[in-house]
């Protein structure tokens, strides 16, 4: 039965007909409605007992993006439950609840979407996860958003305001990103508790990386596809976060895939950058910051932290896994190159690969001691969903149970050792890396800064570790 409303259907792709946005036609939609649509919009909290889902964390980029478009014409609650805010029982308030998930928090996500839909909301699942597995996703919430919000904006928008869901919104095209909206970070902020909100402030100039690693999710989403904004923009944002604290040296974090993968882009926007006196940390990856003039200009435009995923020392686990970006040959020039432009180093170390053996530790336990790597991050091997390694490592994986997918989990037996020497090793060489006299080893002569308190910070943690906490 077509309803009255049905018949004031009105479709904004009808616009590019016309000279009005599809932006004006959804405005004005909307100021036709009764009352504006009330959305909830949720970041969960995992169960994960590692430190990525608590103290302090980041800015979830990814929901603030999500608020701004929805702000524009809906009222917008923000709940992220890592703050300790309360997830409420009762959404009778709301008229759609949104939630973004990756692996970690999907199950925590598809409960708190079960539980709305029993209150007849609707509810839309976003993020990694929910677009990984969106038949999965599907059957706890009415319509699951494949990849980013906005280049499928105009048609979710139209839906939710005609009342007319579809279960998967999948964009054909990806928006060019200056068409993007600059983040709203009031939604978070409004937060009582956002002081526990790492005062790095998340940016975004790039999108995408067609490196194409067979672990990560980003090539499936994205494809070979490699999107940046107009330098303008991106440098706009940064001056109205120096006016918003009224401070010049601001610190900001990327959130890009791989920032550096246009190495011309890239660097004008830290010739630009160096002219503005903030300060800045981003993922990298390696493929030419063995040239010293990168390292030089990064250390000159504010950065005082790159995050790097060496991810092993062993050549045939590199050629495996298809980082092609990485050379081990590369990898203590890159060091060398950053250090002396007084940049600290993440190092991302993962361990449980097939070529792995107990003397894959002690390597990597003698490159991080020897070029004096500030912050290493273990982690181990996880085939995520919707990735080339998660369908050839299937058969073997031991649970999929995704409460466990924090890459701190056992997923499979390497081939060259068994599942318990990998975990009694990667204890080991945290604790090992993680002791007060390694600290002063790698530490000793660097800046007094937070960088020494992450530090001490691991130490106590990596004490208590056992092996039986990863199984
Ligand atoms: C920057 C980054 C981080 C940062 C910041 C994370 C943060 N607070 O947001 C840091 C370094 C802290 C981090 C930590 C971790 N990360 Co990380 N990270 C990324 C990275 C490179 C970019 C994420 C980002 O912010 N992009 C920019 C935003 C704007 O885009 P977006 O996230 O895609 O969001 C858009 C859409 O997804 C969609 N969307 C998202 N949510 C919702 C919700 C709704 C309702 C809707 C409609 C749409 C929607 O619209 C958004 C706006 O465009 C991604 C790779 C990737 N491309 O996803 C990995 C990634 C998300 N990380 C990953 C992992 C594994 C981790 C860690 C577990 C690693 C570790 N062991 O510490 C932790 C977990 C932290 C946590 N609590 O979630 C995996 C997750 C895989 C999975 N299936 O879960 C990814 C995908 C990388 C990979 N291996 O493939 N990460
Ligand atoms: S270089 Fe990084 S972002 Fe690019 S495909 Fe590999 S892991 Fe993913």
């Amino acid at each position: 039965m077509q309803t009255e409303q049905a018949e004031t259907f009105i479709d904004p792709s009808a616009a590019f007909a016309t000279s009005i946005s599809p932006e004006d036609i959804l405005q004005q939609l909307a100021r036709q409605q009764k009352t504006r649509k009330k959305w909830l919009l949720i970041q969960p909290k995992s169960i994960t007992s590692m430190m990525v889902d608590s103290g302090t964390v980041s800015m979830p980029l990814n929901l603030i993006m999500v608020a701004t478009l929805v702000g524009q014409l809906f009222e917008v609650t923000f709940i992220d439950e890592r703050l300790g805010e309360q997830i409420p029982e009762d959404f009778s308030p709301y008229d759609v609840v949104a939630i973004t998930s990756r692996s970690l928090n999907a199950m925590k996500a598809y409960g708190i979407g079960d539980r709305a839909l029993r209150q007849g909301k609707t509810v839309i699942l976003g993020g990694v996860h929910p677009t990984m597995l969106h038949e999965e996703a599907a059957s706890h919430c009415t319509s699951v958003v494949y990849g980013e919000i906005e280049s499928i904006w105009t048609e979710l928008a139209t839906d939710i305001l005609n009342g007319r869901m579809k279960p998967l919104y999948r964009a054909k095209e990806l928006k060019p990103m200056g068409d993007m909206h600059r983040p709203d970070f009031s939604y978070a902020l409004a937060s009582k508790n956002s002081k526990k909100y790492s005062s790095r402030i998340p940016i975004l100039a790039t999108k995408g990386c067609p490196v194409g690693c067979n672990f990560c999710t980003t090539p499936t989403i994205y494809g070979k596809n490699y999107r940046y904004r107009e330098l303008d923009l991106v440098i706009e944002e940064m001056r109205y976060h120096q006016e918003r604290l009224q401070k010049e040296k601001i610190n900001l974090s990327f959130m890009d895939d791989n920032i550096s993968f246009r190495p011309k882009y890239f660097m004008t926007l830290l010739e630009e950058m160096s002219k503005i006196g903030v300060r800045w940390n981003a993922n990298i990856s390696m493929n030419f910051l063995d040239k010293p003039e990168v390292a030089e200009l990064a250390g000159r435009s504010g950065c005082d932290l790159l995050s790097i995923g060496f991810e092993s020392l062993n050549p045939e686990t590199l050629k495996s896994v298809h980082k092609g970006s990485n050379r081990l040959d590369n990898y203590a020039k890159v060091v060398d190159n950053l250090h002396r432009n007084g940049i600290a180093i993440q190092g991302y170390f993962m361990f449980g690969f097939d070529n792995d053996t107990e003397e894959s530790f002690q390597l990597t336990y003698d490159f991080i001691m020897k070029n004096r790597i500030e912050f290493p991050v273990f982690s181990l091997v996880t085939p995520f969903p919707g990735t080339p390694y998660f369908d050839e490592m299937k058969p073997r994986i031991r649970h999929f149970d995704w409460d466990k997918y924090d890459t701190y989990h056992y997923m499979f037996e390497p081939q060259g050792m068994g599942g318990e020497t990998l975990l009694k090793n990667f204890v080991k060489l945290q604790q090992e890396v993680y002791k007060g006299k390694a600290i002063m080893r790698r530490m000793q002569g660097k800046p007094l800064n937070w960088v020494w308190l992450a530090n001490f910070m691991m130490n106590r943690f990596t004490r208590k570790l056992t092996p039986e906490i990863y199984l």
